[in-house]
C-alpha cells in the first residue's frame, strides 16, 4: 500500500472512498506522512488576468458569456499590475501564483505575448508560476515553458461520462490532449475537478481514476467544491457537505500519494474544523487571497490565523525541485 501506482481499478478506488470516514482519514494521513511534511501547506494565489466573455458553456462557470452573471468583465491586465499583485501575494506567504484567463484556447496573438511577459515577470519574483488559459498546443506550451512557466492548470473537472452534461462546447479528449501537450513541454501538470455539480459518487471516482492512471500523476490535484453562482445553470445546486469533500481529498491522497492535493474552491463558509480534517486527510495546498477568480475566498489574515491555530506553515517555492537536487547531491 501507499506506493505510487498507475494501474488502479474503479472498484479499488470506490472501496477506498467507501471506508468508514475516520478509518479513511487515518489511512490517508498515514500515506500523507510518507511523502510529505504534514505541517507544510503550499499557499497559491489566483489572479484572473482576463475575466468573463468566454465562448464556452461550462455549466458551473460565471465567466461564460452566455450566462448572465454579476461579474466584472475585463480585458487582459497589464503586466506591471500582475507583477505588483503577485508581489503582494508573496509578501502574504504565497509561493505560487496562478494566472487565469477566460479563454477557450490560447491563440498566437499579442495577448499571448503579454501572458508570456507576465510569466517572466512573476517568475522573476522567485515564485512558481502557473497558468490556466484553456487549451494549448505543444508549441504554445513550449513557449510558456521557455518564459519560465512552472505549472499549467487544466482540470478534467468530472468523469468522462458526466462531462457532456456539464460542457458541450468541447470534449473530454480535448482536455486530455492539452494535458499531454503540457507534459511534452516539460511543464508540471495541475489537474483535478469539481464536486457538487449533480454527479454521482461513481463519476467522482472515475475522475480520480483518470488522474491516478495517467502515466505520470499530475504534480498538483485541485479538488474544488462547486461555488454555485447566480445566473449559471448550476446556481441552484446545494453546497457540498464537508464530509464529502473530506472523503474526496482522502481518496485523492491515497491514490496519488506523492502529488500535492489542493483544497481549492469552496473553502469560504467551511469551518476551521472542517478544513482541519481536510488537511488531516492529506490536503497540502490551498488557494489564498480574498478572491478566487470571481468569487470570494477567505482572506490572507483568516488563513494566517488558521495556520497558527493548526500549527501549519506555508511551503517554500520550488520545493520539489529542491528535493530532487538534494537527492542528487
Ligand atoms: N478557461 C480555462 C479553462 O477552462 O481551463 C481556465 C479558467 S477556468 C475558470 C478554471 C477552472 O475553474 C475550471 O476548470 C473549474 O474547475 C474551475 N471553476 C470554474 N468555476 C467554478 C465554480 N463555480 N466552482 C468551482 N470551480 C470552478
Ligand atoms: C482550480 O482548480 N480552481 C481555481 C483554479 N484552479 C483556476 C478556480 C476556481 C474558480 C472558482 C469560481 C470563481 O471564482 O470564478
Ligand atoms: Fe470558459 Fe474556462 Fe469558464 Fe469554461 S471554465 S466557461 S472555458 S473560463
Amino acid at each position: 500500500m501507499d506506493e505510487v501506482r498507475n494501474n488502479w481499478t474503479l472498484d479499488e478506488i470506490k472501496e477506498i472512498y467507501d471506508k468508514p470516514l475516520l478509518e479513511l482519514v487515518f489511512e490517508a494521513a498515514t500515506a500523507h506522512r510518507k511523502y510529505h511534511n504534514p505541517q507544510e501547506v503550499q499557499v497559491s494565489s489566483l489572479i484572473s488576468v482576463k475575466t468573463g466573455g468566454c465562448p464556452e458553456d461550462c455549466a458551473y462557470c460565471p465567466q461564460a458569456a452566455r450566462y448572465h452573471t454579476d461579474i466584472k468583465v475585463h480585458k487582459l491586465m497589464k503586466v506591471e499590475e500582475v507583477k505588483a499583485r503577485a508581489a503582494l501575494a508573496k509578501a502574504n506567504g504565497a509561493s505560487r501564483m496562478c494566472l487565469g484567463a477566460a479563454w477557450r484556447e490560447v491563440r498566437n496573438n499579442r495577448d499571448f505575448d503579454s501572458v508570456l511577459d507576465m510569466v517572466k515577470a512573476v517568475s522573476s519574483l522567485d515564485m512558481e508560476v502557473c497558468c490556466t488559459l484553456g487549451m494549448v498546443s505543444e508549441d504554445q506550451a513550449q513557449k510558456l515553458a521557455d518564459a519560465g512557466l512552472y505549472a499549467y492548470n487544466h482540470n478534467i473537472d468530472t468523469s468522462e461520462a458526466f462531462y457532456e452534461d456539464i460542457i458541450s462546447t468541447r470534449a473530454y479528449d480535448d482536455r486530455l490532449r492539452t494535458i499531454e501537450n503540457v507534459r511534452r513541454a516539460g511543464v508540471t501538470v495541475c489537474s483535478g475537478g469539481i464536486i457538487g455539480m449533480g454527479e454521482c459518487t461513481e463519476d467522482r471516482m472515475a475522475m480520480l481514476l483518470t488522474l491516478a492512471n495517467m502515466e505520470a500523476h499530475p504534480e498538483s490535484v485541485p479538488i474544488n467544491a462547486l461555488v454555485p453562482v447566480e445566473g449559471t445553470p448550476l446556481a441552484a445546486q446545494p453546497r457540498v457537505a464537508a464530509h464529502e469533500l473530506i472523503r474526496m481529498v482522502a481518496t485523492a491522497r491515497l491514490v496519488m500519494p506523492a502529488s500535492v492535493v489542493r483544497l481549492s474552491a469552496g473553502r469560504e463558509g467551511m469551518s476551521l474544523s472542517e478544513q482541519a480534517l481536510c488537511f488531516m486527510a492529506g490536503a497540502n495546498s490551498i488557494f489564498a487571497g480574498d478572491k478566487l477568480l470571481t468569487t470570494p475566498n477567505p482572506d490572507f489574515n483568516d488563513d494566517r490565523e488558521m495556520f497558527d491555530l493548526l500549527g501549519l506553515v506555508p511551503g517554500e517555492a520550488f520545493k520539489y525541485d529542491k528535493k530532487e537536487a538534494d537527492a542528487g547531491a
